[in-house]
């Protein structure tokens, strides 16, 4: 069944009030809503509430109780008949919270109760209008046991609580703001709480509580802290304020993907929120400051302004992740966080704007909205974000956002209403700028160079092009802004001019197909270096040379330019190599001399050289190889991190023999040295045997986890003995730590030599289970996306592998299924005998599927 957003319509009647009653117990919890309904359309008489799994007792309407002559029951609805302009109706459902494997609705984790609902979870719990523009104000009553649930959530202010006999105690919750369903949470358990307090900038105090698994409060208060920043942020930056007394962000190891934004009550999967020292990497330490500002973000970027429907869901996570991407550069470095941050479109948006699945920002249709939380909708959204403040220019941007916080706060809202908020000069430069949202795929950029040496002009020829995507085959350019500046063949910043204004940067936007770009006053052909921070979610070819590549990687004042254009150099040289042609590729010596430059740089950062003297990952050379070899590209891969290792051996030698940075400390100097250490080691890594003491002594020294895994990972590599033993210590020290677990899994998971082999034995692991998505992911989703020789061997081994795994998953959660299942999307790229493996093993699992979840995107990649 497919939904096209062409086909909204407002429902017939809203529910203005809802009170839901919640008689907790694990197999048979009992949960009564009373709603309030009000007639919209003045022709309705009758409502279709959604409803799946769930056991009707009763329904009562205007305080009768009624029979099938004033309802339609269904597998998945209920429709209520005969209604008038208004009426009252409770409906009493029983639900089994214990039996829920597929973590949607209300369900167990770790004894304790917890929910998930976005996006169509609500109707596992009651009968209602689950669709995002029915806002309703909810007060929620819970019951429980009292001794082995002593803490009671749910969203907004608790305005009651008490005995309620039996052994039982009750709260009862009033969240004045209207929400829809998926935004409803409630949670019920024994936690360990932080409490503290934020007062916001008009003077109100707020309760701020992180709840987390009993012992282990000591790893809330980061996340805490990072709550508190965010709060702040907000206000300062976006003029946006908190709204409840109570703000609750609760823990749970059972989930299915981050984190949850639900109204007043946060839930997270607990890898990112917990976080010490000890047992996080500096990396998890970033992703939990992120999650947490992302989820609070929302607050306003989702919750008090909501979605009309999920075709717009691009609104609030595309918005989220930019403001969240925003606060992580101004906590930390902004050079890198754009790094990180492109880092990640390019691995997994581009593939997906590449293969099969691809999609706009904002689809027109789809089966299955669980499958539309992509990284097109999350990633690229909000790459569209910035490209628009960079059309509009920082303030009308920020003038913009005001506007449209203002102007749609408390409604359901739609991209064109966004849109609305910016003033973009004329209605065509809107209807262009929103392209970017409707437009599937990557657009390539070119850019060619003409000099004329007697006048000193230098002239840009710059087209855009964009492939055919899956059921979109006419593509319109779309508007790129460009930041343009110049170097010499020396390595000096040239201020050419652009119509009279000289300048060390251009700010030009390019709206057509194919334009020209005049500058003036070069004496020689100069360097340009044209998408500087790249702001515009493109590919960009140009005509540069190898040695004018070289002078840019070394010399441009944009540090991700810089970062850029090394690493093109180093594909470049690793797919010569690959395809046995090094000689033709860009020489080792000479990248490692401009790499080593950065070393002498003034404004050092050593988080940045930690980038920049990483070559690019294999997954990231299949995706610029036709018909790719994985194994040829890991060995042309290693073959280039010797010779960098061996060039930059005195760079290594003194980082190592400094005193390593204090194992506590989260500044950026701190965090940027253990990752050139841990590049460090990924380099020397590659020398097989003879780096092996190297990795073991940093196994042994190491301070902190971030350490240990860099060293794990480098005798992972190495492989052997000392790797076997590393591995068992490291497991008496932590198996009774979940998430640290889930790293000494997905670490071997990922181990190239002998993945396969591994995964096989971690299956039976004692630890090892399907049913906790964490373990799932750390083993067969860290296989499938991070160890892609072993996935894609050329006997079909490891899809074989991995589509065995699926068809025991999908019964079991079908939402986590569907997306290791995305790891088959790049199968196209590669050679026949792999496709026919790869279609072999898909077959199979679609053969097997019983989930729409599971059977939509392995139909739509068989397709494409
Ligand atoms: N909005 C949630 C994601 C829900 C996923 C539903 N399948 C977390 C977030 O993006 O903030
Ligand atoms: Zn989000």
């Amino acid at each position: 069944m497919t939904v096209h957003l062409r086909d909204y319509t407002a429902p017939a009647y809203e529910i203005p009030e809802t009170h839901l009653d919640f008689s907790l117990s694990p197999e048979a919890t009992r949960v009564i809503s009373r709603l309030k309904l009000v007639r919209r359309d003045k022709d309705a008489d009758r409502i279709t509430l959604q409803g799946e799994k769930l056991v009707l007792n009763s329904v009562a309407i205007d305080g009768q109780t009624v029979g099938t002559d004033r309802y339609e029951l269904t597998d998945t609805s209920l429709t209520l008949l005969g209604l008038g302009e208004t009426a009252e109706v409770e409906i009493s459902v029983t639900i089994a919270p214990k039996d829920n494997t597929a973590l949607m609705g209300l369900y167990m984790s770790g004894g304790r109760y917890c929910t998930q609902c976005e996006a169509e979870g609500f109707r596992r719990i009651t009968y209602f209008l689950d669709r995002p523009d029915c806002l309703s104000r909810f007060t929620v009553r819970v019951e429980a046991d009292k001794d082995n649930f002593p803490t009671l959530l749910s969203n907004g202010d608790t305005v009651e609580n008490g005995d309620a006999g039996n052994g039982r105690h009750y709260a009862v919750f009033v969240d004045p703001h209207p929400k829809p369903t998926y935004l409803f949470a409630l949670v019920a358990g024994a936690f360990d709480s932080i409490f503290d307090t934020f007062t916001t900038r008009s003077g109100q105090a707020v309760k701020l509580g992180v709840h987390v698994d009993p012992g282990q409060a000591g790893r809330a208060h980061f996340a805490m802290d990072a709550l508190k920043r965010s709060m702040k942020w907000d206000e300062d930056v976006f003029q946006r304020e908190y709204d409840l007394a109570e703000f609750h962000i609760v823990a749970v190891r059972d989930f299915n993907f981050g984190a949850m934004e639900n109204k007043g009550l946060n839930i997270f999967n607990s890898s990112l929120l917990l976080a010490d020292a000890d047992t996080a990497t500096d990396a998890d330490f970033l992703n939990v400051e992120r999650v947490v500002a992302h989820e609070y973000f929302h607050n306003w970027s989702g919750n008090r302004i909501t979605l009309r429907d999920w075709f717009q869901l691009c609104l609030k996570e595309g918005l989220t992740v930019y403001r969240d991407q925003e606060f992580s550069s101004d906590m930390r470095s902004r050079p890198l966080q754009r790094i990180h941050d492109v880092q990640g479109l390019r691995a997994i948006q581009f593939p997906e704007d590449d293969g099969p699945l691809a999609h706009p920002p904002r689809p027109s249709e789809f089966e299955t909205i669980e499958n539309f939380y992509t990284s097109t909708v999350y990633n690229k959204g909000a790459e569209v974000v910035r490209v628009l403040r960079e059309l509009l220019g920082a303030e009308g941007f920020a003038e913009g956002m005001q506007r449209y916080f203002d102007d749609n706060d408390g409604t359901a809202a739609t991209l064109e209403d966004f849109m609305a908020a910016f003033d973009f000069g004329s209605v065509e430069a809107r209807e262009a700028a929103f392209r970017w949202y409707q437009q599937a795929g990557t657009p390539t950029l070119t850019m060619k160079r003409a000099h004329d040496a007697g006048t000193g002009e230098v002239t840009l020829t710059l087209t855009q092009s964009q492939k055919p995507t899956p059921g979109q085959t006419d593509k319109a350019p779309l508007p790129i802004p460009l930041r343009i500046g110049f170097l010499d063949s020396a390595g000096q910043v040239l201020p050419l001019s652009n119509d009279g204004t000289a300048s060390e940067e251009h700010h030009l936007t390019f709206d057509s197909a194919e334009t020209q770009l005049r500058f003036d006053g070069a004496a020689e052909m100069p360097i340009p270096a044209i998408l500087r921070g790249f702001n515009a979610p493109v590919k960009v070819e140009t005509d540069l040379t190898q040695d004018e590549k070289l002078v840019q990687m070394a010399h441009d004042p944009d540090p991700f330019t810089r970062w850029d254009t090394g690493q093109l150099m180093m594909a470049e040289a690793m797919l010569a190599r690959a395809d046995g042609k090094a000689q033709s590729g860009p020489p080792l010596e000479r990248i490692a001399e401009a790499l080593a430059g950065e070393f002498q740089r003034a404004d050092f950062e050593p988080g940045f050289v930690a980038r920049a003297i990483r070559p690019a990952s294999v997954s990231e050379l299949i995706m610029q190889t036709h018909t790719p070899d994985p194994a040829a590209l890991f060995a042309a891969q290693l073959d280039t991190r010797r010779a960098l290792s061996a060039a930059l051996a005195d760079q290594r030698e003194a980082e190592f023999a400094r005193p390593a940075p204090d194992p506590q400390s989260l500044d950026n100097d701190a965090i940027g040295r253990r990752a050139l250490r841990s590049t460090f080691l990924f380099l020397a890594a590659a020398e097989g045997e003879a780096s092996a003491d190297l990795a073991l002594k940093a196994f042994r020294e190491a301070g902190n986890m971030t350490d240990s895994m860099a060293a794990l990972r480098a005798l992972a590599e190495i492989g052997g003995p000392a790797f076997d033993r590393a591995l068992s210590t490291f497991e008496t020290r932590w198996k009774s730590d979940p998430l640290v677990m889930d790293k000494w899994f997905s670490l071997q998971a990922m181990a190239p030599q002998d993945g396969t082999e591994r995964v096989r034995k971690l299956a039976s692991h004692p630890l090892f289970s399907l049913k906790n998505p964490n373990r799932a992911r750390s083993v067969y989703g860290a296989f499938a996306n991070a160890n892609p020789v072993c996935f894609h061997a050329e006997d079909g081994s490891g899809y074989d592998l991995v589509a065995e795994a699926l068809i025991q998953l999908d019964p079991i959660n079908p939402g986590t299924a569907a997306r290791i299942v995305r790891s088959f999307e790049t199968w196209k790229r590669f050679d026949n005998n792999r496709q026919a493996h790869a279609r072999a093993a898909l077959e199979r699992v679609l053969a097997a599927a019983k989930s729409t979840n599971l059977k939509e995107v392995i139909t739509k990649t068989l397709r494409g």
